[in-house]
């Protein structure tokens, strides 16, 4: 069975196990912390990133959006629609998400491998001015929620939770309608809520 190096944390990690879950797409998760740079990681992948998909032949597939564009494929289009500007929306959505939590992760990142007295103020700023445009975005316009669902919803639901976890209090203020978005995708997808990181 494939499998996948993950972190319960780890956002994009979340989203692909989503997505295989969604589609019923068979993996493994392997848990692994890339703080330490395990060799299975590094091996197949020289980044040190996850998630990493490990098919049966052991060739390695990342990053998340190669991961699920491969889940996609495999599953019959199980994942993003059939129809060139439904496909569009959806992907430009899961972009929209990675890209929220490339921006809270620089934040992470940004304190917690500095020493606190080189924490770069202005960085962090720019950082979270980026995460908060994003917000409003979704915010103003979240998109359409039903059983049927595709990779765009999947990444929200994913950057939502990590924005949660590590950014609890901070983010909601004003943002109701997503804050509504997420319980409802949890009401309709329990299955795939119970993927994400408490
Ligand atoms: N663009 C990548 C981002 C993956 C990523 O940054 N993952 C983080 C965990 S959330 C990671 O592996 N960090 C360890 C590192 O950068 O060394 C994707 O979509 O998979």
């Amino acid at each position: 069975m494939p499998k996948v190096y993950y972190a319960p944390a780890s956002p994009y990690s979340t989203k692909v196990r989503m997505a295989a879950h969604y589609t019923g797409f068979p993996v493994e998760a392997v848990q692994i912390d890339t703080n330490l740079e395990p060799e299975e990681l590094i091996n197949v992948n020289p980044l040190g990133k996850i998630p990493t998909l490990i098919l049966d032949d052991e060739s390695a597939i990342f990053d998340s959006r190669v991961i699920t564009q491969y889940i996609n494929r495999v599953s019959g289009n199980k994942l993003f629609p059939r129809n060139a500007q439904k496909r569009l929306e959806a992907e430009q959505l899961e972009s929209l998400a990675d890209g929220l939590c490339d921006a809270l992760l620089a934040h992470v990142y940004e304190r917690r491998f500095r020493p606190e007295e080189k924490v770069h103020q202005p960085w962090l700023d720019r950082q979270w001015g980026k995460a908060l445009r994003v917000l409003d975005t979704l915010n103003n316009a979240p998109p359409r929620l039903g059983k049927k669902i595709h990779g765009g919803h999947i990444a929200i639901a994913a950057a939502l939770a990590y924005a949660d976890l590590r950014f609890q209090g901070k983010w909601e203020k004003g943002r109701s309608k997503l804050k509504r978005w997420q319980k409802r995708f949890a009401e309709l997808h329990p299955e795939l809520a119970a993927l994400l990181p408490k």
